[in-house]
């Protein structure tokens, strides 16, 4: 069936002509937008366009064409900080992706405000992205790390967090959305709870599933730090955000060093740029910061409430048609706690197979650990495969993938 919802995902196919190909012989259903999404033409026009044009390294050339694509940096950084609802731009600092957004808190500030005995929370269903960077940081100062349980349905279970919140607690740090699960995470409720509890201790939420798919509002969150990538959101790869409460970022010290983040340089020290130059070192990924910033304006036309709308929609109908075909396990909540998301399994059937199957179905998905591997051993797992849907996300290409499914389970019984 391909059933209408709220999104006309049938028209906005149109801005992606790379969805318009067979695979094996069959239309491509890309079901993996949680591993990159998809980018629509108005994207990689702009970035074309910017190239053909409008093109200079920026905030060093006097010359119109390097005035002009430093505006267009800056627009977009404007940009960005609009769509998360940032008090201002100097809060958002353009990174490579979520891992590198992460990885310069936990090496500037981190280093900076962590030590011996200090306690860092994160959970148990954590991308490596945020977690290893942690470890790394526990490791070189003797800070303890301490995991939010998650519960059988693949909730946190905040009851368990109230007791972790202890005066040693200097970080708490948590997915909005679960790229494995799917859960949506309360933010705003676990970010009352550290600050009534633990009100000494900052809080970063990685949202690179998130801010994709539902609305973000920094400020209405209260959180210290946030981080996401563009290439999970219509954007292009190499660039991502690192969102920082100002005095935070005022009060930090440069992760990366060299060109465009200094003051004044000296042949044995140097003193730093204001932010958010400080943390912009080297020529950045200027033409990338232009297609993330054509990737907020494509989102907002479409409208973040109604992409949340159309993926709840998907979700919910794909859990229903899944979990109908005997022998498939879902992990995870059910739809109205979940993003446009469905990792399973099916009895006889490995992950990667099943992924290799539905491959020859036309249907793009991914199988394995997803980068989760505490959660998959938590969830008793090695792999899952994983369905993840977008704004162009066909009702109909959830009918194929139950279809190669079954399909599989078929060929393997
Ligand atoms: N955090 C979460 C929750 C993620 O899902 C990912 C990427 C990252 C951080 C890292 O993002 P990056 O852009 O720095 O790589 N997740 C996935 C995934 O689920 N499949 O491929 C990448």
């Amino acid at each position: 069936m391909s059933g209408t919802t709220v999104l006309d995902s049938l028209s906005l196919r149109a801005d992606f002509p790379i969805l318009a190909q067979e695979m094996h012989g069959k239309p491509l259903a890309y079901l993996d937008s949680a591993a990159s999404s998809q980018r629509p033409r108005q994207v990689v026009e702009a970035m074309d366009q910017f190239y053909q044009a409008r093109y200079a390294n920026i905030h060093r050339g006097v010359y119109v064409l390097s005035e002009e694509a430093t505006a267009a940096y800056e627009q977009a950084r404007s940009k960005v900080a609009a769509f998360i609802n940032a008090p201002s731009p100097r809060s958002v600092i353009f990174t490579r992706n979520t891992t590198e957004a992460i990885n310069l808190v936990a090496y500037s500030w981190g280093r900076d405000n962590i030590g011996a005995g200090d306690r860092i929370i994160a959970t148990e269903m954590e991308h490596h992205s945020n977690l290893v960077p942690w470890q790394m940081l526990a490791q070189a100062t003797g800070a303890e790390l301490a995991f939010i349980p998650i519960t059988d349905e693949g909730y946190l279970d905040l009851d368990a967090l109230d007791g972790l919140l202890q005066e040693n607690v200097k970080l708490v740090t948590f997915a909005h959305v679960s790229n494995v699960l799917g859960t949506v995470n309360p933010v705003e409720e676990v970010i009352a709870r550290v600050r009534k509890l633990a009100p000494q201790a900052k809080v970063l939420v990685d949202t690179a599933q998130g801010v994709p798919h539902l609305p973000v509002d920094v400020t209405a969150w209260d959180c210290d730090f946030l981080a996401f990538s563009g290439h999970k959101m219509c954007g292009p790869t190499g660039v991502g955000v690192l969102y920082g409460r100002q005095e935070l970022l005022d009060s930090m010290p440069p992760f990366l060093t060299g060109g465009g983040m200094i003051r004044r340089v000296e042949l044995t020290h140097s003193t730093w740029d204001e932010v958010p130059a400080r943390f912009e070192a080297g020529t950045p990924a200027i033409v990338e910061a232009v297609g993330l910033g054509a990737a907020v304006d494509y989102l907002n036309a479409v409208g973040i409430e109604a992409i949340a709308a159309h993926e709840r929609e998907l979700a919910a109908y794909a859990l229903e048609r899944m979990s109908a075909v005997p022998g498939v396990h879902i992990v995870g909540p059910p739809a109205e706690h979940r993003c446009g998301l469905v990792s399973f399994t099916v009895d006889r059937v490995h992950p990667h197979d099943m992924a290799q199957i539905l491959d020859w179905e036309g249907v793009a998905v991914r199988a394995g650990h997803h980068c989760a591997q505490p959660l998959h051993r938590k969830l008793g797992l090695t792999a899952t495969t994983r369905a993840s849907f977008y704004l162009y996300t066909l009702k109909e290409e959830v009918d194929r993938l139950v279809a190669g499914i079954e399909k599989a389970i078929r060929q393997f019984s």
